[in-house]
Protein backbone atom coordinates (compact mmCIF):
# COMPACT_ATOMS: atom_id res chain seq x y z
CA UNK A 1 0.00 0.00 0.00
CA UNK A 2 1.01 3.52 -0.14
CA UNK A 3 0.30 4.16 3.70
CA UNK A 4 3.75 4.87 5.34
CA UNK A 5 4.41 2.54 8.51
CA UNK A 6 4.55 4.75 11.52
CA UNK A 7 5.30 3.52 15.12
CA UNK A 8 4.97 6.29 18.01
CA UNK A 9 6.20 5.62 21.39
CA UNK A 10 4.36 6.95 24.08
CA UNK A 11 6.90 7.30 26.78
CA UNK A 12 3.18 8.72 29.43
CA UNK A 13 5.12 10.20 32.58
CA UNK A 14 8.10 8.05 32.56
CA UNK A 15 11.36 8.49 32.58
CA UNK A 16 14.24 10.93 33.86
CA UNK A 17 17.35 12.23 32.35
CA UNK A 18 19.36 8.40 32.84
CA UNK A 19 16.59 6.78 31.96
CA UNK A 20 16.30 8.86 28.34
CA UNK A 21 19.84 8.61 27.87
CA UNK A 22 19.50 4.96 27.84
CA UNK A 23 16.09 4.82 25.12
CA UNK A 24 18.43 7.45 22.91
CA UNK A 25 21.37 4.91 23.34
CA UNK A 26 18.91 1.97 22.05
CA UNK A 27 17.13 4.24 19.66
CA UNK A 28 20.77 5.16 17.66
CA UNK A 29 21.65 1.77 18.14
CA UNK A 30 18.78 0.71 16.09
CA UNK A 31 18.91 -0.13 13.29
CA UNK A 32 15.85 1.47 12.80
CA UNK A 33 13.65 0.60 9.57
CA UNK A 34 13.93 3.75 6.93
CA UNK A 35 10.58 2.75 5.71
CA UNK A 36 8.99 3.41 8.68
CA UNK A 37 8.28 7.00 10.73
CA UNK A 38 9.19 6.48 14.16
CA UNK A 39 7.59 8.99 16.68
CA UNK A 40 8.49 9.69 20.39
CA UNK A 41 6.15 11.10 22.94
CA UNK A 42 7.55 12.82 25.35
CA UNK A 43 6.81 14.48 28.82
CA UNK A 44 6.75 17.99 28.43
CA UNK A 45 9.59 19.14 30.50
CA UNK A 46 12.07 16.69 28.31
CA UNK A 47 10.76 17.28 24.93
CA UNK A 48 13.74 20.03 23.75
CA UNK A 49 16.41 17.61 25.88
CA UNK A 50 14.76 15.02 23.20
CA UNK A 51 14.63 16.99 20.20
CA UNK A 52 18.17 18.11 20.61
CA UNK A 53 19.06 14.56 21.23
CA UNK A 54 17.31 12.25 19.56
CA UNK A 55 18.77 10.49 16.34
CA UNK A 56 18.24 11.82 12.50
CA UNK A 57 14.71 10.22 11.77
CA UNK A 58 13.40 9.83 15.20
CA UNK A 59 10.41 12.72 15.23
CA UNK A 60 9.40 14.12 18.62
CA UNK A 61 6.02 14.28 20.06
CA UNK A 62 4.34 15.94 22.86
CA UNK A 63 1.92 13.78 24.49
CA UNK A 64 -0.71 17.04 24.61
CA UNK A 65 -1.22 20.69 24.08
CA UNK A 66 -3.99 23.14 24.79
CA UNK A 67 -6.37 24.58 22.45
CA UNK A 68 -4.95 28.43 22.71
CA UNK A 69 -2.13 30.20 21.83
CA UNK A 70 -1.07 31.50 24.98
CA UNK A 71 -2.71 33.04 28.53
CA UNK A 72 -4.61 32.29 31.55
CA UNK A 73 -4.02 28.89 31.18
CA UNK A 74 -2.08 27.65 34.28
CA UNK A 75 -0.45 24.21 33.65
CA UNK A 76 -0.70 23.99 29.87
CA UNK A 77 1.56 24.54 26.81
CA UNK A 78 0.45 25.55 23.26
CA UNK A 79 1.39 23.90 19.61
CA UNK A 80 3.26 27.40 19.26
CA UNK A 81 5.41 26.93 21.90
CA UNK A 82 6.01 23.26 20.82
CA UNK A 83 6.66 24.58 17.31
CA UNK A 84 9.63 27.24 19.14
CA UNK A 85 10.85 24.51 20.24
CA UNK A 86 11.21 22.58 17.12
CA UNK A 87 8.59 19.54 17.68
CA UNK A 88 6.59 18.63 15.27
CA UNK A 89 3.95 16.29 16.71
CA UNK A 90 1.29 16.25 19.87
CA UNK A 91 -0.46 13.20 20.90
CA UNK A 92 -3.94 14.01 21.58
CA UNK A 93 -6.77 12.18 23.46
CA UNK A 94 -5.61 9.32 24.78
CA UNK A 95 -7.77 7.47 26.75
CA UNK A 96 -5.77 8.46 29.68
CA UNK A 97 -6.46 12.28 28.88
CA UNK A 98 -10.09 10.84 28.47
CA UNK A 99 -10.51 9.57 31.67
CA UNK A 100 -8.06 10.73 34.31
CA UNK A 101 -8.64 14.61 33.03
CA UNK A 102 -12.33 14.05 31.67
CA UNK A 103 -11.42 15.21 28.29
CA UNK A 104 -14.59 15.16 25.76
CA UNK A 105 -14.92 14.36 22.55
CA UNK A 106 -15.62 18.07 22.03
CA UNK A 107 -12.37 19.77 23.83
CA UNK A 108 -9.97 16.78 21.93
CA UNK A 109 -11.59 17.92 18.58
CA UNK A 110 -10.84 21.51 19.32
CA UNK A 111 -7.04 20.74 20.51
CA UNK A 112 -6.89 18.48 17.26
CA UNK A 113 -8.00 21.54 14.99
CA UNK A 114 -6.19 24.36 16.34
CA UNK A 115 -2.79 21.56 16.63
CA UNK A 116 -3.34 21.42 12.98
CA UNK A 117 -4.19 25.01 12.20
CA UNK A 118 -0.43 25.59 13.77
CA UNK A 119 0.95 23.35 11.69
CA UNK A 120 1.52 20.35 14.45
CA UNK A 121 1.28 16.89 13.18
CA UNK A 122 -1.57 14.84 15.24
CA UNK A 123 -1.98 11.30 16.34
CA UNK A 124 -5.06 11.76 17.44
CA UNK A 125 -6.30 9.05 19.93
CA UNK A 126 -9.41 6.91 20.05
CA UNK A 127 -10.73 3.22 21.46
CA UNK A 128 -14.00 2.01 23.29
CA UNK A 129 -13.43 0.68 26.97
CA UNK A 130 -14.11 -3.00 28.15
CA UNK A 131 -17.73 -2.23 29.31
CA UNK A 132 -18.62 -0.28 25.48
CA UNK A 133 -17.23 -3.06 24.02
CA UNK A 134 -19.05 -5.87 25.96
CA UNK A 135 -22.32 -3.74 25.26
CA UNK A 136 -21.50 -3.94 21.48
CA UNK A 137 -20.23 -0.64 21.06
CA UNK A 138 -17.39 -0.59 19.75
CA UNK A 139 -17.65 1.02 16.52
CA UNK A 140 -20.51 3.88 17.96
CA UNK A 141 -18.12 4.76 20.01
CA UNK A 142 -15.18 4.83 17.34
CA UNK A 143 -17.12 6.46 14.82
CA UNK A 144 -18.62 9.21 17.44
CA UNK A 145 -15.11 9.95 18.81
CA UNK A 146 -14.05 10.11 15.11
CA UNK A 147 -16.78 12.23 13.99
CA UNK A 148 -16.13 14.62 16.91
CA UNK A 149 -12.85 15.15 15.07
CA UNK A 150 -13.95 15.17 11.64
CA UNK A 151 -16.83 18.52 12.77
CA UNK A 152 -13.87 20.49 13.16
CA UNK A 153 -10.73 19.28 10.75
CA UNK A 154 -11.56 19.39 7.31
CA UNK A 155 -7.69 18.69 6.16
CA UNK A 156 -6.58 15.37 7.36
CA UNK A 157 -3.33 14.97 5.84
CA UNK A 158 -1.46 15.62 8.84
CA UNK A 159 -3.52 13.19 11.07
CA UNK A 160 -2.34 9.45 12.22
CA UNK A 161 -5.62 7.81 13.90
CA UNK A 162 -4.48 5.98 16.87
CA UNK A 163 -6.79 2.77 17.59
CA UNK A 164 -6.75 1.97 21.40
CA UNK A 165 -9.14 -0.21 22.88
CA UNK A 166 -9.29 0.52 26.38
CA UNK A 167 -9.35 -2.75 27.60
CA UNK A 168 -5.71 -3.52 26.34
CA UNK A 169 -3.96 -0.55 27.76
CA UNK A 170 -1.23 -1.57 30.02
CA UNK A 171 -3.05 -4.63 30.62
CA UNK A 172 -0.99 -7.21 28.71
CA UNK A 173 -4.21 -7.97 27.02
CA UNK A 174 -3.56 -6.91 23.53
CA UNK A 175 -6.30 -7.26 21.05
CA UNK A 176 -5.83 -10.03 18.53
CA UNK A 177 -4.57 -9.73 15.18
CA UNK A 178 -8.37 -10.25 14.11
CA UNK A 179 -10.14 -7.97 16.38
CA UNK A 180 -7.67 -5.06 15.76
CA UNK A 181 -8.24 -5.42 12.00
CA UNK A 182 -11.83 -5.59 12.50
CA UNK A 183 -12.03 -2.15 13.84
CA UNK A 184 -9.59 -0.55 11.75
CA UNK A 185 -11.35 -2.15 8.78
CA UNK A 186 -14.90 -0.74 10.01
CA UNK A 187 -13.52 2.50 10.77
CA UNK A 188 -11.72 3.30 7.51
CA UNK A 189 -15.06 2.19 5.91
CA UNK A 190 -16.41 4.82 8.26
CA UNK A 191 -14.46 7.77 7.10
CA UNK A 192 -14.83 6.50 3.39
CA UNK A 193 -18.40 7.49 4.06
CA UNK A 194 -18.88 10.04 6.49
CA UNK A 195 -15.67 11.83 5.12
CA UNK A 196 -14.17 10.94 1.76
CA UNK A 197 -12.96 7.81 -0.20
CA UNK A 198 -9.43 9.53 -0.69
CA UNK A 199 -8.96 10.37 3.24
CA UNK A 200 -10.18 6.67 4.33
CA UNK A 201 -7.50 5.05 2.23
CA UNK A 202 -4.45 7.51 2.84
CA UNK A 203 -5.23 8.06 6.45
CA UNK A 204 -2.87 5.77 8.81
CA UNK A 205 -4.26 4.22 11.74
CA UNK A 206 -2.15 2.48 14.54
CA UNK A 207 -3.04 0.37 16.88
CA UNK A 208 -2.12 0.43 20.60
CA UNK A 209 -2.33 -1.65 23.76
CA UNK A 210 0.14 -3.95 24.93
CA UNK A 211 1.92 -3.88 21.75
CA UNK A 212 5.49 -5.47 22.20
CA UNK A 213 8.09 -7.32 20.13
CA UNK A 214 6.45 -10.73 20.31
CA UNK A 215 2.90 -9.64 18.78
CA UNK A 216 3.90 -6.65 16.72
CA UNK A 217 4.55 -8.72 13.45
CA UNK A 218 0.83 -10.43 12.90
CA UNK A 219 -0.64 -6.94 14.30
CA UNK A 220 1.58 -5.21 11.23
CA UNK A 221 0.30 -7.89 9.48
CA UNK A 222 -2.89 -6.65 9.26
CA UNK A 223 -3.89 -4.65 6.00
CA UNK A 224 -5.70 -1.70 7.94
CA UNK A 225 -2.88 -1.58 10.58
CA UNK A 226 -0.78 0.83 9.47
CA UNK A 227 1.70 1.20 12.62
CA UNK A 228 1.62 1.09 16.39
CA UNK A 229 1.33 3.38 19.30
CA UNK A 230 3.67 1.77 22.16
CA UNK A 231 3.13 2.56 26.11
CA UNK A 232 5.16 0.11 28.02
CA UNK A 233 7.56 -1.41 25.65
CA UNK A 234 8.70 1.71 24.17
CA UNK A 235 10.64 2.48 26.71
CA UNK A 236 12.51 -0.77 26.46
CA UNK A 237 15.16 -1.81 23.87
CA UNK A 238 12.19 -4.04 22.47
CA UNK A 239 11.09 -1.09 20.61
CA UNK A 240 13.43 -1.17 18.09
CA UNK A 241 11.94 -4.43 17.38
CA UNK A 242 8.43 -2.87 17.14
CA UNK A 243 9.38 -0.07 14.82
CA UNK A 244 11.20 -2.84 12.68
CA UNK A 245 7.67 -5.29 12.66
CA UNK A 246 7.28 -4.39 8.94
CA UNK A 247 9.46 -4.97 6.82
C1 LIG B 1 -1.80 2.57 25.10
C2 LIG B 1 -0.37 2.27 24.91
C3 LIG B 1 0.34 3.51 24.40
P1 LIG B 1 0.63 0.30 26.39
O1 LIG B 1 -1.97 3.59 26.07
O2 LIG B 1 -0.43 4.57 24.00
O3 LIG B 1 0.20 1.86 26.11
O4 LIG B 1 1.40 -0.13 25.17
O5 LIG B 1 1.47 0.34 27.63
O6 LIG B 1 -0.63 -0.49 26.55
Amino acid sequence: GTRKFVVGGNWKMNGNKKQIGEILDFLKKGPLNKDTEVIVGVPALYLEHVQSNAPEGVMVAAQNCYKAEKGAFTGEISPQMLKDVCVDWVILGHSERRQIFNECDELIADKVAFALENGLKVIACIGETLEEREANKTMEVVNRQTAAIACKVKDWTNVVIAYEPVWAIGTGKTATPAQAQEVHKALREYIAQSISPDVAASIRIQYGGSVTAANCKELGSQPDIDGFLVGGASLKPEFVEIVNARQ
